[in-house]
């Protein structure tokens, strides 16, 4: 058996060692490990509560607002915070601008070239091309003067033996099947979206004043609404989040999903493979900010074994994490796992001293815990989501797949595969698009009814607080569910758990040596050649790793790393 690794894994977030088990080409085994330790939850001990969002944001810088909403709303859940309904749209309001930025930005500058060839696209022909393009979309820039230009860009820059933002790519791999003109179409669309990213953003720097890390509060949002005042939320500015919102769906409809689709049509043996476990869970989004209320954006959602009609409601008791192959300790013993509430950080690196060949995997080989649910592993994330759409059927979602599926003679199982997750992502993307209308409307009618109440203020003393609360924030975050767990006595923080959803999907096995989501969809993958090992990428990616969310946790050791 040949142990092939690769680390780091790159155009992901953090890092990511990947190691895998090959049998006469065919991965076997594979073992997921996050090879860096940080984090948050220690720091977060003995701190004021209403500035925990702003310690807790900084777990990454990609997925920039979620740590702060899931923060918030623990902390808002503990102490019995009601939020201005105002302050409610305004965060989702920007949590669909962070979907939309994050999945867009995911599949062109993080997935796309594991299955676009950019040195292909130099031979292509740009009237082809335009031709190719008017087939799939209407997106008025697909003139052959727009694909001439691109592919000067890129000839540029290869005649000056730098192929920059494309080097090092395993361009010579038998297994990029595009032929030139779908790579220069989509390659040009890449580049598309680095500065339609830089725009869209905007709705982040209108109500929280910045992105990357927003401001926000406690008990609502930061940002006055004021008609007559040029420095609050007014109605210009309001004008603008309406054309941005437009933008966004224009660019989904437009240019994302026809992609997708384009795609799809030529690695069709894609849909087939690399699911893993079949277990999908989803936390949930609730429609306001309290999951108390029970009213739902993406309702909480267990299924098991692609059982679509018997999904179960979530129980959230059953959250608990285990460390028995994690660089940790717990109390309790390292074969029991703890639910957030009790959870413990407490570091063991029990690992070899880099340089090292491979890992301990019988024993403890990763810095992410390996969450479970009801003792399951389980995936979470778009596919989670977009199936949870589908077993509930909301949203239009089974129209949507059924259409898409349709197109490229795909059954509805196909979903359960490496490019089924890639197109779940950007079909929730069209959901969160479309559903920024609806928030957008709700909000603008509200002040037209001069109501522009965004922050509660009753309960900012911590006099009026209980002496010992406890509070869930839940969020669904691009990569999947994330819930926070704060635990307040005497006015600070006793306790902080961040349960993440890179650390649910890469988690290393748990007590029972179940494998994660990770783990579990490398098996069966054959390598062309485990030098080049694109098809581990095309996988992994397509579950968009952040590693800088699954290892949020800080070292206690003071270690002076620079001065400056
Ligand atoms: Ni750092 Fe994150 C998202 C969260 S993933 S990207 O989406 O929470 O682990
Ligand atoms: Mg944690």
């Amino acid at each position: 058996m040949k142990r092939v690794v690769v680390d780091p894994v790159t155009r992901i977030e953090g890092h990511l060692r990947i190691e895998a088990e090959v049998k006469e080409g065919i991965i076997e085994k594979a073992y997921s490990s996050g090879t860096m330790v940080r984090g948050i939850e220690i720091i977060l001990r003995g701190r004021d509560p209403r500035e925990a969002w702003a310690f807790a944001q900084r777990i990454c810088g990609v997925c920039t607002t979620v740590h702060a909403f899931a923060s918030i709303r623990a902390v808002e859940d503990a102490l019995s915070i009601k939020v201005p309904e105002n302050a409610s749209l305004i965060r989702k309001l920007m949590i669909g601008t962070l979907f939309v930025h994050d999945h867009v930005v995911h599949f062109y500058h993080l997935h796309a070239l594991d299955w676009v060839n950019p040195v292909q696209a130099l031979k292509a022909d740009p009237q082809k091309t335009s031709e190719l393009a008017r087939r799939f979309s209407s997106y008025e820039k697909s003139t052959p003067g727009y694909f001439a230009d691109v592919q000067k860009k890129v000839i540029k820059q290869v005649e000056r033996g730098q192929l920059g933002i494309f080097s090092k790519g395993y361009w010579k791999h038998p297994e990029y099947k595009l032929p030139p003109e779908l790579n220069l179409m989509l390659l040009a669309h890449y580049i598309d979206a680095l500065d339609w990213q830089t725009k869209i953003v905007q709705v982040h720097t209108i109500f929280g004043g910045k992105n990357p890390h927003p401001n926000f509060a406690v008990g609502g949002m930061p940002c006055p609404i004021n008609p007559a005042s040029d420095t609050a939320v007014n109605m210009e500015k309001l004008g603008r989040v309406k054309s941005l919102i437009d933008e966004m769906n224009e660019f989904v409809e437009k240019v994302y999903l026809p992609d997708l689709i384009a795609l799809g049509q030529f690695y069709r043996e894609w849909f087939f493979k690399g699911e893993g476990l079949g277990n999908f869970l989803v936390l949930g989004e609730p429609e306001g900010d309290s999951y108390r209320e029970g009213r739902w954006f993406i309702p909480p959602t267990f299924i098991k074994g692609r059982n679509l009609k018997d999904f179960e409601d979530v129980d959230y008791r059953e959250v608990k994490e285990y460390i028995t192959h994690s660089w940790y300790r717990y109390s309790v013993g390292d074969d029991k796992p703890l639910h957030p509430w009790e959870g413990e950080t407490e570091l063991n690196y029990t690992g070899p001293q880099p340089p090292y060949e491979h890992l301990d995997v019988e024993g403890k080989y990763s810095w992410l815990k390996a969450p479970r649910y009801k003792g399951y592993s389980v995936e979470v994330g778009p596919l989670a989501r977009v199936l949870t759409m589908y077993a509930r059927d909301l949203y239009g979602i089974r129209e949507e797949v059924g259409i898409v599926l349709k197109g490229l003679d795909l059954p509805l199982n196909a979903l359960y595969s490496t490019l089924g997750r890639t197109l779940a992502r950007g079909l929730e993307t069209k959901v969160y698009a479309d559903a920024m209308r609806g928030w957008f409307s709700k909000l603008l009618e509200n002040i037209k009814n001069e109501n522009y109440d965004v922050f509660n203020g009753e309960k900012w003393e911590p006099s009026s607080w209980e002496r010992d609360a406890k509070g869930l924030g839940l969020m669904e975050a691009p990569r999947g569910s994330l819930s926070h767990w704060v635990q307040i006595k005497d006015g600070k923080i006793a306790n902080y758990q961040a349960v993440v959803p890179t650390t649910w999907n890469a988690s290393p096995r748990d007590a029972k040596g179940q494998p994660s989501a990770y783990e579990a969809s490398l098996v069966g993958h054959r390598l062309h050649d485990p030098k080049e090992p694109l098809e581990i990428l095309r996988t992994i990616h397509s579950f968009d790793p952040c590693l800088a969310c699954a290892v949020h946790l800080y070292g206690e050791e003071e270690l002076e790393v620079r001065v400056v």
